[in-house]
């Protein structure tokens, strides 16, 4: 059977094998560090390249590169390097394709540390960086300096769920000889191939969606095209930011019920979307899937379902948040996202809590905004739940 032309599904239950001589019916777990060479010459081989045999975990290992072979598959890449976290991931991008004095211009609303890691640590190394709304495309082509070499997008962003044109930025970024990096963690390849749309590089931390059950931190890069690749792989290996064998066959087996976890999550996330829009508490709220999201057209457009990720705020700011949070009882006070169980967490004061007060506010990470990650419990309980917390308020 040719696995290309296999529906996504069925590329979540074959496209992650590789030749087993037991027939095993699941990944095996390579857990070795090292791999004898068969001859001092086929040894020099695989160092060279010559041969593709395998040499050291670090370097490469048949578990994480099953992983790796699917989701290049899902997200229609030339190949994907897993790393140990998502984090591994951004960082092996920034530090593996940019130079001191090269320009980055960024979704400002992006995951904190994705943000800070650049503000507080790579600008001693060089690099500069603009933080814009980039769902605002004359904001992208303004940002643009000569020395931008990477537009680096989240979409939906995290946590506002604002929404950005990935073929608008694509056309930009190429325009003018820009490399386009998009993190993809609220989608998964389940909901957007932003490769597909012109994208050059996809990333995503696997703790959430694609592994989604809360028991692994993992990071993969897809590279659209082999030079990139090879820059990326090469600056992973000397980061030495590898996966584990055993974080491998987790994900190996968390991804398998991706599209079936995603469609509960976001069939529930619908109906906690719609009550709390009813909710005379609820000041504000922002979901792909409600016609009251300023870019609800665009998701149709360039994702294939709405997701499971909420924001919102309430008409009693950050007192009622936490009032909030501290009242549900099924929802885990949590941060994190994308797994089987419902958690619910306060960006401002945690995950965006190393982004400045004024930029924060300027990217609209407000102190009312509350973020859900919908579960795969029965709605209802889910309703339930929130429904009797906010009467405490
Ligand atoms: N990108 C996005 C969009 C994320 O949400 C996260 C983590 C990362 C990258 C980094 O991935 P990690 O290294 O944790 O695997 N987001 C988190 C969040 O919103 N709450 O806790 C972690």
């Amino acid at each position: 059977m040719n696995i290309q032309k296999t529906g996504f599904s069925t590329k979540l239950i074959h496209g992650g094998e590789i030749d087993d001589q037991f027939g095993s019916a699941t990944v095996p777990i390579y857990q070795t560090s090292t791999f004898s060479f068969d001859s001092a010459e086929d040894g020099a081989k695989c160092f060279s390249g010559e041969s593709d045999g395998y040499i050291y975990t670090r370097i490469g290992n048949p578990t994480i590169s099953a992983l790796e072979g699917q989701i290049a598959l899902l997200e229609n890449g030339f190949g994907a390097i897993a790393v140990s976290s998502g984090m591994a991931a951004a960082t092996t991008i920034y530090l593996g394709l940019l130079s001191s004095g090269d320009h980055i211009v960024s979704t400002d609303a992006i995951y904190g540390p994705s943000r800070s890691v650049v503000e507080k640590q790579f600008v001693r190394f060089g690099f500069q960086a603009t933080y814009i709304n980039t769902a605002d495309i004359e904001a992208v082509k303004n940002a643009i300096r000569p020395n931008t070499k990477m537009l680096y997008i989240e979409t939906p962003a995290n946590p506002t769920m604002d929404i950005t044109n990935l073929a608008a930025c694509a056309e930009i970024a190429h325009k003018n000889g820009i490399l386009m990096v998009v993190d993809n963690t609220f989608c998964s390849p389940y909901l957007q191939n932003p490769l597909d749309f012109g994208a050059d590089i996809v990333f995503h931390s696997m703790t959430k969606f694609i592994n989604g059950h809360a028991d692994v931190v993992a990071g993969i890069i897809i590279a659209k095209e082999d030079a990139i690749y090879a820059k990326l792989r090469n600056m992973m290996i000397n980061m030495g930011c590898n996966m584990d064998p055993h974080q491998a066959y987790l994900v190996l087996r968390g991804i398998k019920t991706l599209s079936i976890r995603i469609d509960r999550a976001q069939e529930n996330a619908q109906k906690v979307a719609w009550f709390l829009e009813n909710h005379p508490k609820i000041a504000w709220i922002k979901y792909p899937g409600l016609k009251s999201h300023p870019q609800f057209q665009l998701a149709k457009q360039q994702m294939r379902g709405s997701g499971a990720m909420i924001s919102f705020g309430l008409k009693s700011g950050f007192e009622g948040a936490k009032t909030l949070m501290n009242n549900v009882h099924l929802a885990l006070l949590a941060v994190s996202l994308g797994g089987v169980e419902t958690l619910i967490q306060h960006p401002a004061s945690m995950t965006h809590s190393k982004v400045s007060v004024e930029d924060k506010n300027k990217a609209g990470i407000t102190d009312d905004l509350i973020r859900l990650s919908v579960g795969i419990e029965d709605f209802n309980d889910i309703i339930e739940d929130l429904q009797q917390a906010l009467e405490k308020i």
